[in-house]
């Protein structure tokens, strides 16, 4: 068989029996690693995630570092802002700032419908450069903000303590921003299908701020939308990934989002979570992200806890609760990965497994 024709990763994500766990790690292409850095030094971020060369560059540095189960795009959610017409600017150590944030309905109008071809043309080129040098050696996984986290950004401007401007939105004026999330939702789409046609392998819709959000305002504005979206850009054989962050209170309800694997933070069992999700999807994750500050052999026991809660057979994909911290030793990071590698056999091997408790 090609290695092209049959990845564990996806495999895992549809819950077909796999000889292990795969793994990678969110935010994998970026700055724990050396290389990274030494790119980083010559031009700035916004310039790196538009040139498709550096791009296919530095998604391909964790792959050949850690051999990690799955190459992600190097790139950034706030893309969509960007082409929908907010300027954009990165501030070193305080990240990506939208310098005109939404803070009136009237606003809104303004916003531009994005046509990925042209408008999102360095992320497809991209796409398509890493497929071609990864030559079917591991699939390549693209991504989006979810519409609630692309909103945040959006109307707050950059991270937010409190979170009052959107909040504000949320109970004073819900029709105001249910008018953005359809715009958000129409540009994902869009975006989405584009980096599938590109060479996309599976897709992962980042919703990092879904848990500021009480229950009923996480259906509403966060799950409605992205429904709707995963049923519109569903392709055979492409996995769809939703993380959400600080939504463990919500499993049951986490289960009706139509995704084929759904991505878990570090405060979630993966017992309890397998329980309520695993008849219907793969579970990714979830280990602490500051867990890589341990000692290796520290890293490996953890690793063994979380693939036992996790318990046997497929459906499961190794990874981080959220992005793997800069200061994180790469040796640590290598630690985590081949632990995933060589301790998971055994939780696919059934007549292991029945042994265990
Ligand atoms: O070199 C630098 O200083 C830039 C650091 C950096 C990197 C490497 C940023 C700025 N973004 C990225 C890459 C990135 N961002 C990827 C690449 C693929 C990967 O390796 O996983 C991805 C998937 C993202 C997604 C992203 N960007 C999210 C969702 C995931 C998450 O971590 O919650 C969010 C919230 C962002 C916004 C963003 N971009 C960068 C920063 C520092 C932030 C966070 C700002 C904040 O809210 O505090």
């Amino acid at each position: 068989m090609k290695p092209e024709e049959r990845h564990l990763f996806i495999e895992a994500c549809f819950r077909r029996p796999v000889e292990r766990t795969p793994v990678w790690m969110m935010r994998q292409a970026g700055r724990y690693l050396p290389e990274y850095r030494a790119i980083r030094e010559k031009y700035d971020f916004i310039t790196m995630y538009k040139t498709p060369e550096l791009v296919a560059e530095v998604t391909l540095q964790p792959v050949h570092r850690l051999q990690v189960d799955a190459a992600i795009l190097f790139s950034d959610i706030l893309v969509i802002p960007e082409a929908m017409g907010m300027a954009l600017e990165f501030r070193e150590r305080q990240g990506p700032v939208l310098l005109e944030p939404i803070r009136q309905v009237g606003q809104i109008p303004s916003l531009k419908p994005v046509e990925p071809e042209t408008d999102l043309n360095f992320v497809l080129e991209g796409i398509r450069l890493v497929r071609r040098e990864l030559e079917g050696r591991v699939p390549l996984i693209g991504f989006s903000g979810a519409p609630w986290t692309l909103a945040t950004y959006m109307i707050e401007g950059g991270a937010s303590r409190n979170f009052g401007h959107i909040k504000r939105w949320r109970f004073g004026q819900p029709d105001a921003l249910h008018q953005l999330l359809e715009r958000i939702s129409d540009a994902v789409v869009a975006y989405c299908r584009a980096q599938i046609a590109a060479g996309a392998q599976a897709i992962q819709l980042f919703d990092s701020w879904a848990g500021i959000l009480d229950a009923a305002g996480f259906e509403a504005f966060a799950l409605r939308y992205v429904r709707k979206i995963i049923q519109e850009i569903r392709t055979p054989g492409v996995p769809i990934i939703y993380f959400a962050r600080g939504v463990g209170a919500w499993l049951p309800r986490l289960a009706t989002c139509g995704a084929d694997v759904v991505g878990l933070d570090w405060q979630v069992d993966l017992r309890t979570a397998r329980q309520i999700l695993g008849p219907r999807m793969a579970l990714q994750g979830n280990l602490d992200p500051t867990a890589l500050y341990a000692p290796p052999p520290v890293i490996r026991q953890l690793v063994r806890e979380m693939l036992k809660r996790y318990g046997a057979g497929s459906g499961h994909v190794a990874n981080l609760g959220h992005g793997i911290l800069p200061d994180v030793p790469v040796e640590h990071a290598r630690a985590f990965i081949e632990a995933v590698k060589t301790e998971s056999p055994v939780f696919h091997n059934t007549s292991e497994t029945e042994r265990l408790p």
